[in-house]
This record gives C-alpha cells, structure tokens and sequence, in this order.
C-alpha cells in the first residue's frame, strides 16, 4: 500500500488535480489515485472525507493532510528534496512563475476551461485572454532562455514543479490552437510527448463524464 494518497477529480477537466498528479509520477513517488468526479451531488460529501477545502486535489499522508495544488508540490519538493532549481536565483524565478500561475491567469481560466481530450476549438479572442496568454509565452520564453539551455528541455531544464504548474496550460493551448512564439510550440511539442502526460490525456479520453460548462468553443 502507497504511503500517499492523491485525492483528484475528473481527468478532463481538473487542471489543478493535474498538477501534483504530475510531479508525482514525475518524481516517481508512487501513489494511491482517489477519484471523485466534479459536480455531481455526491461530491462535496465524498471530497470533506479527505479535506477541509471541499476541493481536490488533496494529498494524505500519514496524518498529513494537504489540500491545495502548489502546497502539495511544495509538500512533496521538501520530503524529495527535488522539484525546484537548485540554484537559489532559478528557485525564486520559479517560486514567482509557480506563484504567478496560481493566482493569476483567470481570464484564461474562465474563457479556456481545461479539456484534456478536446482539440480544434476556436473561441473569441478577447483582450484579457490575449494578455494572458502572451504573459505565458513571455514566461516560457524568459525561463527557457535564463534557466533551460542546459541540463533538459522543461523551464529550468529538469523537470520541476513549474512545469507541473503550467502543464494546464500546456493542455488549454493544444485545445484552443493559442497563437504563440516558436520557443513556446517547442515547449508544448514537448511537454505532450512527456510520457505521464500522455497517460493523463488517455485517462481522460476514457472517461464518461461531460461537463456543458467546461465545454466551449466552436469546433
Ligand atoms: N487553489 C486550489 C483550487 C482547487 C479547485 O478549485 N479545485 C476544483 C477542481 S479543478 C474543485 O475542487 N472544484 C469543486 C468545487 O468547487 O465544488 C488548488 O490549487 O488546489
């Protein structure tokens, strides 16, 4: 039995379950995956038997209870000692890419809800999720240029906690085609040929449940 457990919701469309549930595999922590589908009327009941956010992801581990995407990267970043940059001055670069990511970005949020197995959607470009997603391609091309150019091909090089961050997005811009700078195709090309992405993505093409509100766009 795995001394972890990851609490997630659908595939499809839970961009922060996909986070953790990254780093994770990426880490080669081995975990024991609870899913609980988003809105159905069981969820908030199911959900508060693991956390106290009525959210997931949660991780459990032992009598530890963390409940927030980039806390449990943080979580299982000082159990490792892995996911950031070694060098102090990539680690704070990372932390703000990292923090920037989670309490930001809401026009992409709301206007490219993730859906892991859609492709060719079109939606109407407005100025919010134009900015947004040139902040992302600004973000990858900077840390690429800084932090990439040796040691691997993820933001800082080695896989890391910033990539799981941004592997949402990595997904939202295969779905909506965003219109981006050469190094930030590259970066996508790449992260979708990443192995546990794949298993993620097939995961989610598998699963029977379709949420109207996350479904959007002209195909
Ligand atoms: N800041 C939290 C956000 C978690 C969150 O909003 N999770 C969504 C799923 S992607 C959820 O559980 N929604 C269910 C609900 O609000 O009822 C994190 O980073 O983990």
């Amino acid at each position: 039995m795995p001394e972890f457990t990851l609490v997630i919701g659908n595939k499809n469309y839970s961009s922060w379950s996909l986070r953790p549930w990254i780093l994770m595999k990426r880490l080669g922590i081995e975990f024991q995956e609870v899913q609980l589908p988003l809105d159905t009327p069981e969820f908030k009941d199911e959900v508060a038997q693991y956390g106290p956010s009525g959210r997931v992801p949660v991780l459990k581990h032992g009598e530890v209870t963390v409940w927030d995407s980039l806390a449990i990267c943080e979580y299982l970043a000082e159990i490792t000692g892995r996911g950031w940059p070694a060098d102090r001055a990539a680690r704070a670069v990372a932390r703000s890419v990292c923090a920037e990511m989670h309490s930001g970005f809401l026009n992409m949020r709301m206007e490219w809800p993730m859906n892991a197995r859609a492709r060719n959607r079109r939606t109407p470009m407005t100025p919010g999720l134009e900015a947004d997603v040139d902040r992302v391609d600004e973000i990858w091309m900077d840390c690429r240029r800084r932090f990439g150019t040796s040691g691997g091909p993820w933001l800082f090089g080695e896989y890391g906690i910033a990539d799981a961050m941004y592997a949402p997005v990595v997904l939202r811009f295969n779905t909506y085609r965003a219109q981006i700078s050469d190094t930030a195709r590259w970066y996508i090309a790449t992260a979708l040929e990443e192995p546990m992405l794949q298993e993620w993505v097939r995961a989610a093409k598998e699963e029977p449940w379709i949420n109207k509100d996350y479904e959007v766009g002209e195909k």
